[in-house]
């Protein structure tokens, strides 16, 4: 039987949403691979009940990776990024979870977001959280833009032969005008703007089935 991969982007605190995903595409721990790309937390209302669900997930033989947003609140809590664009960025609904779950559950989740992945290969794929600086080697990509890329990506050929990047981070109805997973050859965009009040949408492979379920507008930036 062919594996099935699904994956999911951009979580952004919608922890319903994933759970309702998981369940409509019924799937199957140890069966499945199931890749998570990052940006967990924030802007949305229950990240720290994502993260807690996400490391189930992980222990039960899933991928995350890390976004952007993991390592703000990591590059918050040291002090190299400032309390109000932090807080500009989304994370006041994280720190708010925080405050009620206690420092034990904060720690501990910071330390298991600290050792997450920028990448992971399955060929034919490449999942990263943002993107790929176009025309270098997977090997030689910097942190950054592994997190934080956008339009120097999706809108140009990604120079890797035989290969197709997954990626989140840009909602795509902010480039395509439609909040759908956007297929591109050799790249496809799954953040459909959870964040923003459009759908989080679970994303098979290799057959490009999805499923979506809207988060309405309860917290737009
Ligand atoms: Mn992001």
């Amino acid at each position: 039987m062919a594996e099935r991969i699904l994956v999911v982007a951009d979580i952004h605190g919608h922890h319903e949403a994933l759970v309702s995903l998981l369940r409509q595409a019924r799937y199957r721990p140890g069966a499945d691979l199931l890749v998570l790309l990052g940006d967990y937390i924030d802007r949305g209302p229950r990240g720290v009940e994502v993260v807690a669900t996400v490391r189930e997930l992980v222990a039960a033989g899933a991928v995350a990776l890390k976004g952007n947003h993991e390592q703000m609140l990591l590059d918050y809590l040291t002090g190299e990024l400032e309390e109000n664009v932090y807080l500009w960025n989304g994370g006041g609904p994280t720190l708010a979870g925080y405050r009620r779950a206690g420092r034990e559950v904060l720690l501990s989740d910071v330390s298991w977001m600290e050792g997450l992945p920028l990448y992971y290969e399955h060929e034919p794929y490449v999942f990263v959280h943002a993107g790929l600086r176009p025309g270098r080697a997977l090997a030689d990509q910097s942190p950054d833009d592994l997190l934080w890329i956008r339009e120097e990506f999706y809108a140009f050929p990604t120079g890797l032969a035989d290969r197709t990047v997954i990626f989140g981070h840009t909602p795509t109805v902010f480039f395509t005008g439609s909040p759908e997973v956007w297929f591109a050859g050799d790249k496809i965009a799954v953040d459909t703007g959870a964040a923003y009040g459009f759908f989080l949408t679970l994303l098979e492979l290799p057959g490009g089935r999805t499923w979506r379920v809207p988060t309405g507008t309860a917290y737009r930036v």
